[in-house]
């Protein structure tokens, strides 16, 4: 299968997070690319397909506050890696805005996301791998693996989190739309709730998001992710969320993606996206699900036997010393 990856991507290397009360060191870290792109063999060096395919899902505005807010923080006198302290609670309406801590919080929802002088360049091309990937199913190919890190799943139109700054499946899907694929799917199984894609596919009716992950009652992100949540306008109908309890193996992990795959074949897409997250793993440091490596094999066959074009992008995965098992695993089964 082909795999797509670019060198840049490593560059992004947060030192810190804020996690339940206090910094830690940062989960999302370049070993995770590192070990990925050993399991993996070769990879092929995406081409660059410019900014458009991006501002396709992404504002303007936001695209430029991701490219300027490191030197901005710089240029303020600020140490370490640009994070926010205040959040709008109130919507987003078009305020003017100096401080960059004022803009951090606009274009952000949580504190684990923190913005180095390298993030730009490792999502911008963490976005090309993923249009690599999508752009060799379209040429032809049943499957193909975008190693797009750091992921992309929790970022939307005009905010990042999550260890999200791009969201490399919205930019996947739109491309395969833009090529012309009337009916686009995404099935997304990080162990997170995927809000960013959910969030920018809300009002759209071509383009379904099904999700199986954590329990938001329980588990980030909290505020979405919820079962009511099923999309509004001409995309009422096209979202479909299945969290699942901590402890969730394969055998519960199983039903509820049948489930899944079961209202994106109604949908009837004609290119699926696969938002994949190994996360879903027993021994991942910061989640609670019990999935074991071959697991993801048996996942990979229910979806492929669907018969679905399928570019897959990666999303979380923290348990560095046995992610490349887990993937390799997952594509074992394409
Ligand atoms: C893409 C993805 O999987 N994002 C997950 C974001 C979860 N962030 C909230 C959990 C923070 C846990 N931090 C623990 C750090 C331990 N070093
Ligand atoms: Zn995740």
């Amino acid at each position: 299968m082909r795999c797509f990856f670019d060198a840049r991507q490593l560059a992004h290397a947060p030192a810190r997070e804020l996690h339940n009360g206090s910094y830690v060191s940062y989960a999302e870290s370049p070993a995770r690319a590192e070990a990925l792109r050993r399991a993996l063999g070769s990879v092929e060096q995406p081409a660059d397909r410019g900014e458009a395919p991006l501002r396709a899902v992404h504002t303007a505005e936001y695209l430029d506050f991701l490219k300027t807010v490191a030197e901005r923080w710089r240029a303020a006198g600020r140490p370490g890696d640009a994070g926010g302290y205040v959040w709008p609670v109130v919507g987003r309406r078009p305020l003017r805005l100096e401080r960059v801590d004022a803009l951090i919080g606009r274009y952000s929802f949580d504190a684990s996301t923190p913005i180095t002088p390298e993030t730009w360049q490792a999502t911008y091309w963490a976005s090309q791998s993923a249009l690599a990937a999508t752009q060799a199913v379209l040429d032809g190919a049943r499957t193909a693996f975008a190693l797009s890190r750091p992921p992309g799943h929790h970022a939307g139109a005009d905010y990042c989190g999550g260890y999200c700054y791009l969201n490399h499946a919205a930019v996947a899907a739109q491309a395969a739309r833009d090529a012309g694929r009337a009916r686009v799917a995404i099935l997304d199984i990080d162990y997170h709730h995927g809000n960013g894609t959910q969030d920018i596919f809300w009002e759209r009716g071509d383009v379904f998001y099904a999700s199986v992950h954590a329990d938001p009652a329980t588990d980030y992100p909290f505020y979405w992710g919820h079962e009511d949540e099923t999309g509004e306008g001409a995309g009422a109908g096209a979202t479909l969320n299945l969290p699942l309890a901590q402890g969730a193996a394969l055998e519960q992990f199983r039903r509820a993606q049948g489930r899944a795959l079961e209202a994106i074949a109604r949908f009837g897409p004609n290119f699926l996206v696969l938002s994949f997250g190994a996360d879903s793993y027993a021994g991942d440091p910061i989640s609670h699900f019990a999935l074991e490596t071959d697991d993801y094999a048996v996942l990979a066959r229910d979806i492929a036997a669907c018969g679905w074009p399928t570019a897959v992008v990666m999303e979380g995965g923290y348990a560095v010393d046995a992610l490349g098992a887990n993937v390799a695993s997952l594509l074992s089964g394409f």
